[in-house]
């Protein structure tokens, strides 16, 4: 499924973000950058020891990464130039912030993006695995906040791929990004393609 949002292309597809081969991936990792399961460990292992390397760095002179922020490093062996790290909020039923928190991360990202000049950027399903975020909820959060950056902020960024795993969490989003646009026609310039 894809949108044209002012200048931006907004995709949404099923597959590895490993394999993808825009200017940033994100990295769905924990506060102390040194890699882990799901998508963090795919990442780490794609790209090689080059983004451990710089993530050492990074904890060195700021310390651990709090949920709702981001960092940068380099892709190493990615076919993406570089790969942003962000510390989704785990899930403890709603009353923690955490939708605050999720949204966070995704602007953080599209923040950081824009400041490095990024033409493209792909996107996991934030938080809805190990920290086990209701994947909904999640999608939600997730096209709610990009789609609105995209509309009104000043921003080099062309591409915007949401990259989902499994088939459940891929129609999530599909669902999402229909209810957002359903209540916010505006937000989006046609064409939509399925
Ligand atoms: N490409 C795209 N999505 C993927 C990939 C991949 N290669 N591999 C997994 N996913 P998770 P979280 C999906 O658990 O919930 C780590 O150990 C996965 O199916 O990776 O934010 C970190 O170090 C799910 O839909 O991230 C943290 O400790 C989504 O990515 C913790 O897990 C997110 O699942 C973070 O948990």
């Amino acid at each position: 499924m894809e949108a044209i949002i002012n200048q931006t292309k907004l995709s949404i597809i099923q597959g590895d973000i490993t394999k993808q081969a825009t200017d940033a991936i994100v990295n769905a990792a924990n506060p102390s950058l040194m890699g882990g399961g799901g998508v963090d460990g795919a990442i780490h292992r794609a790209g090689g020891p080059a983004i451990l390397e710089e993530c050492k760095q990074i904890v060195a002179k700021q310390g651990r990464l709090p949920t709702g922020k981001a960092v940068i490093t380099t892709g190493g062996n990615l076919k993406a130039k570089y790969v942003i790290h962000t510390v989704g909020p785990v899930w403890h039923g709603g009353g923690r912030n955490e939708a605050a928190l999720l949204a966070s991360d995704y602007h953080e990202c599209l923040k950081v993006a824009t400041a490095h000049k990024l033409a493209s950027i792909s996107f996991p399903s934030i938080s809805t695995g190990a920290y086990g975020y209701p994947v909904s909820e999640a999608a939600r959060i997730a096209i709610s906040t990009v789609v609105p950056f995209l509309k009104e902020q000043a921003t080099p960024i062309k591409e915007v791929t949401f990259v989902l795993f499994d088939s459940r969490t891929y129609e999530s989003y599909c669902s999402a990004f229909q209810e957002v646009i359903g209540k916010n026609p505006h937000l989006v310039h046609l064409p939509i393609a399925a």
